[in-house]
């Protein structure tokens, strides 16, 4: 998740350093999309070139250069018209390093330079594709391809504009992304365009726009021009269907107003100083700015189409806006989780086919595939991944699998073998306790699998492989979407693992099954969230919650005390249903806060068994029960229901109410959400 961000003046007279000064603004605001590496591309002083300034680190570093480098003289001198885009990374393909920071060009004339949040899938058959045609690739970026794909589609119809370029290129990029580029060969336009990732338009006029909506001009699709071959699908060649052109003539209404400001951002927190006018691009929209007037363009029209995109007017604050409608960045991530889950088995899952690739892994499988055993190794949240998932990790790859806490693991000098394979987990890739169990495993010969959210981080680069989980930035202190992302990469692995095993194939189909409705199911959970706050208000006044389950949800029970514990200084255990009658079961009584999570799976019986050992102790649960699940809820008169999915997922549904039970409670008891008393993001010290 990168923040990208454009902005452009059209007979407003605004100098470079003016330019440069806001372009630096709208970066900071978006810097919590990702801080990797920051830049931006201007005009050069006699407008026939375009400068970029790139650095690694936070926007700060990047504005601490351009005030070296571009100090009073010609870049005071005020223009008319001039168009300047803006990037802050969080790196998804590539190491974090000036060489992959944005905008990426698409040749050293720089013709043409691009800023892009997302991740196109299918950008090794552009790649390809354009290397044969004698295209060299400067950086490890998906983003670079999309730069050279325009200059290309340039090269070969000279007659199409700016925008159809842009709209010919976004036809052969799968996955997902947010665009905006400039080129030194359509001074003063500005083309940007949305798929999946968020983009916004801000519009700016002295007086107000006559008009509160652009139209939409749509393609039509009857002339097919035959000249390339296309890039998708993959391997396949198929003719490079070559957009219908609209009217050139019709296709920019202009707005009545002459002078006026436009701003491309990911958000609305970066435009929000500027105007209160905006447009949200949907998906395929393809904005462009020429003389000063915007016009959107879609493809093609279906029947439900509107006719035009509404101008909004914002009413909130910047601080409102940069954690969306949300309070806080916990609250936000939490509801990104449909989001976050489709983008860690985004290019990897293949639901059409039930194929999974795991491009980190993938050619190290029949090494693993012969290991002696699997180890997960992790703190806190990420160790819960691993512990939600051991079980399916012994079903599929039917090899034993030990489940660690790095500190303890390392305390006890485990044994480890060179035959061991050993999976590290960690938000960051920087935990410390994390990086030392690696480097004790790496020692002793073992196969080190990385699965972090951070690329180039750490543990990214000291193992051997691994899979990047791609939740996006998370900024709260308390994991949340990182978990599930994690929980779901563990099981993209299992799945590969079983790829051929005859007898596993329906219990696989099950489980891609039940991956292709997940996103729409946590949304479903999340509709959740006026209860849970509802019961956070008969439970944040007592000392201590107990939260009870086994099998599948023993995970959840663990991640949700730890939740409950860092964000509310509550005390809470998760307690494995089982050993009730072994201890627990003692705290037990017509007071003591208990919630438990009752699930129709293979041990069902033995969790109504605790449920019945509870209520006969004068305990009144919380429960988490299956929709419609009658039975259960009659064991008492709270429940929060969730749709039934395949047993091994279940933890991904069932933790979500956890997060936003802990959310809600700590909110009522006054504490800093985002950052918890006494705790750091990552941890990087033993
Ligand atoms: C990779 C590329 C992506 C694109 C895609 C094409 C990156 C970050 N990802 O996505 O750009 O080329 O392939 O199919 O460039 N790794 C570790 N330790 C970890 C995590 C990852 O060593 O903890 C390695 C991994 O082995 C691989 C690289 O980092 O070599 C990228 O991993 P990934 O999970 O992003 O790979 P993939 O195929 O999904
Ligand atoms: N894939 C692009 C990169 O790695 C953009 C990343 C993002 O938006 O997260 O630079
Ligand atoms: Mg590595």
């Amino acid at each position: 998740m990168c923040g990208i961000f454009a902005y452009l003046n059209y007979l407003t007279p605004k100098s470079r350093l003016e330019v440069l000064d806001l372009l630096v603004t709208g970066l900071k605001r978006l810097e919590y999309r990702g801080y990797d590496s920051t830049g931006v591309a201007i005009d050069s002083p006699d407008s026939k070139n375009i400068v970029m300034v790139k650095r690694t680190g936070k926007v700060k570093v990047l504005e601490d250069a351009i005030l070296e480098h571009f100090s009073g003289g010609e870049y005071s001198e005020p223009v008319m018209t001039h168009i300047g885009i803006a990037h802050t990374r969080w790196a998804t393909h590539g190491v974090p390093c000036e060489r992959n920071s944005h905008p990426h060009r698409s040749d050293e004339g720089n013709g043409f330079v691009v800023v892009h949040n997302g991740i196109i899938t299918n950008y090794n058959d552009v790649k390809t594709f354009l290397a044969k045609r004698g295209y060299e690739f400067e950086s490890d970026t998906d983003t670079e391809v999309f730069a050279k794909l325009v200059h290309h589609l340039w090269k070969t119809h000279p007659t199409y504009s700016f925008r159809e370029l842009v709209e010919q290129a976004i036809l052969q990029v799968e996955g997902a992304f947010a665009i905006a580029v400039k080129s030194k060969h359509f001074p003063g336009e500005c083309v940007a365009s949305r798929r999946s990732s968020p983009l916004l338009v801000g519009i700016k006029t002295k007086t107000r726009l006559a008009t509160d909506h652009i139209p939409i001009l749509y393609g039509k699709d009857d002339k097919k021009l035959t000249s390339d071959q296309d890039i998708r699908p993959h391997g396949q060649t198929r003719e490079l269907p070559v957009l219908p052109r609209s009217d050139s003539t019709s296709e920019f209404m202009p707005l009545e107003e002459k002078e006026v400001e436009y701003f491309f951002a990911s958000d609305a927190s970066a435009v929000i100083e500027h105007t209160n006018r905006v447009i949200y691009l949907e998906d395929d929209d393809v904005a462009a700015v020429r003389d000063g007037t915007l016009s959107i363009h879609r493809l093609k029209k279906s029947l439900d189409d509107p006719h035009a995109r509404e101008i909004t007017t914002l009413k909130m604050e910047i601080q409102q806006i940069m954690k969306g409608n949300y309070d806080y960045f916990m609250q936000k991530e939490i509801f990104e989780q449909p989001d976050s889950v489709v983008n860690t088995m985004r290019g990897r899952v293949r639901f059409d086919g039930n194929a999974i690739v795991l491009g980190g892994i993938k050619d190290y499988i029949p090494e693993i595939k012969r290991c002696r055993r699997l180890m997960l190794i992790g703190c806190g949240t990420s160790y819960h991944s691993a512990v939600a998932t051991r079980q399916l990790l012994e079903e599929l790859t039917e090899l034993p699998v030990m489940v660690e806490l790095a500190s303890d693991f390392l305390d006890r000098n485990t044994p480890i073998f060179r035959d061991d394979v050993c999976f590290f987990i960690s938000q960051s890739g920087e935990t410390a306790d994390t990086l030392m169990a690696l480097r004790y495993c790496k020692q002793r010969g073992a196969l080190i699998v990385g699965i972090t959210n951070t690329v180039g981080s750490s543990i990214c680069r000291e193992s051997h492989c691994g899979v990047h989980i791609n939740a996006g930035p998370e900024i709260g202190v308390a994991s949340t979407k990182a978990y599930t992302s994690q929980f779901i990469s563990l099981v993209m692995f299992a799945l590969v693992m079983s790829e051929d095993r005859l007898s596993l194939q329906q219990r696989r189909l099950e489980i891609l099954q039940a991956l292709s409705n997940l996103a729409d199911q946590i949304r479903e959970v999340l509709k959740l969230d006026s209860k849970v706050q509802e019961l956070a208000k008969d439970l944040y006044q007592h000392k201590s919650l107990l939260i009870m389950g086994r099998g599948y949800n023993f995970a959840t029970c663990l991640e949700g005390a730890l939740k409950v514990k860092e964000l509310t200084y509550m005390h809470s255990e998760g307690i494995m249903a089982g050993e009730l009658k072994h201890g627990p079961l003692a705290l037990v009584d017509g007071s003591m806060p208990v919630l438990m999570i009752v699930l129709r799976d293979p041990v069902y019986v033995k969790c109504m068994n605790a449920l019945q050992q509870v209520t006969s102790r004068k305990g009144c649960p919380v429960i988490i029960c299956e929709e419609g699940d009658e039975e259960t809820k009659a064991f008492s008169s709270r429940h929060l229901e969730i749709p039934r999915t395949v047993d091994c997922l279940q933890g991904i549904l069932t933790v979500i109410p956890m997060q936003l039970l802990s959310y809600h409670i700590a909110v009522l008891r006054g504490c800093d959400v985002d950052c918890p008393r006494n705790l750091a993001k990552s941890v990087t010290v033993e």
